[in-house]
């Protein structure tokens, strides 16, 4: 019992719009403080203050799986054009059609989740193309809580879909006006900071996860990303 370990989520909304989320695994002896931080993360957002936050604690019952965080580069990005080039070289080091899929990453229409995206067709995968593929259940080491860290919740996540045997690679823009810093990842390639990804102010954000199983993976490509405890170590 006391060696159990919890993943414990919050989410808050402002009438019908999301406002923010935070997850954490902590053991049972972490879980109060864990909960009453993120209840102050959600009040403290800077989108504003919301109106209904949930809080959820769910044992974990599969084992946890412990993977090293990715190596860490930053080439210089100055402006979106110099980030899609580097994006675009990228995609072509795979064989795939950096163009195309470029066009798809700006075209996304603001979703909760990822598009699971076919690396050759540019099929989407998903059960649910409006929601997406939702990257849950991790945490990484040192976390301590307060307020959102994009680089290292982005880093953690960035980890857990790359140690996905199915999944070539990752494109991610933040959708927060004022966070215009993207990356690139992949297990080959590590973690791409691509500053100046989009202008600030653009609301606009997105993410692909290239999916290169075949069509019989894509339920256990999914299970994992979204349900199997990751454990990231970042230090
Ligand atoms: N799983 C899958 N997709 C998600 C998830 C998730 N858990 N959370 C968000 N998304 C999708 C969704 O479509 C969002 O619109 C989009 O990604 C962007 O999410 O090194 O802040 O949380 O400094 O706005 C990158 C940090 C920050 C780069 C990314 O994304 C760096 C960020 P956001
Ligand atoms: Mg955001």
């Amino acid at each position: 019992m006391g060696n159990d370990f919890y993943n414990v989520k919050m989410r808050s909304s402002k009438g019908r719009d999301h406002v923010s989320g935070a997850e954490r695994i902590v053991g049972r002896g972490a879980v109060q403080a864990v909960m009453s931080d993120m209840a102050e993360r959600a009040f403290t957002h800077p989108n504003g203050e919301p109106d209904s936050i949930s809080l959820t604690i769910n044992k974990i019952v599969k084992p946890i799986v412990t993977i090293q965080a990715l190596p860490v580069s930053e080439p210089v990005s100055r402006h979106p054009g110099e980030a899609a080039a580097i994006l675009t070289t990228e995609l072509e080091r795979l064989g795939l059609d950096g163009q195309k899929i470029l066009r798809l990453l700006y075209s996304l229409e603001n979703m909760r989740g990822a598009a699971l995206v076919h690396k050759d067709s540019l099929a989407r995968l998903e059960p649910d193309p409006l929601r997406g593929v939702r990257a849950t259940s991790m945490d990484y080491t040192g976390n301590r809580g307060g307020a959102k860290n994009h680089m290292k919740e982005a880093l953690c996540l960035a980890s857990k879909v790359a140690s996905c045997p199915f999944i070539v690679a990752e494109l991610c823009i933040s959708d927060d006006p004022s966070y215009t810093t993207g990356y690139f990842a992949s297990q080959e390639r590590g973690y791409i900071r691509l500053h100046k990804i989009k202008e600030k102010g653009d609301p606009h954000g997105g993410r692909i996860f290239l999916f290169g199983g075949s069509r019989e993976n894509i339920t256990e490509c999914i299970s994992y990303i979204e349900e199997t405890p990751v454990m990231v170590n970042i230090d």
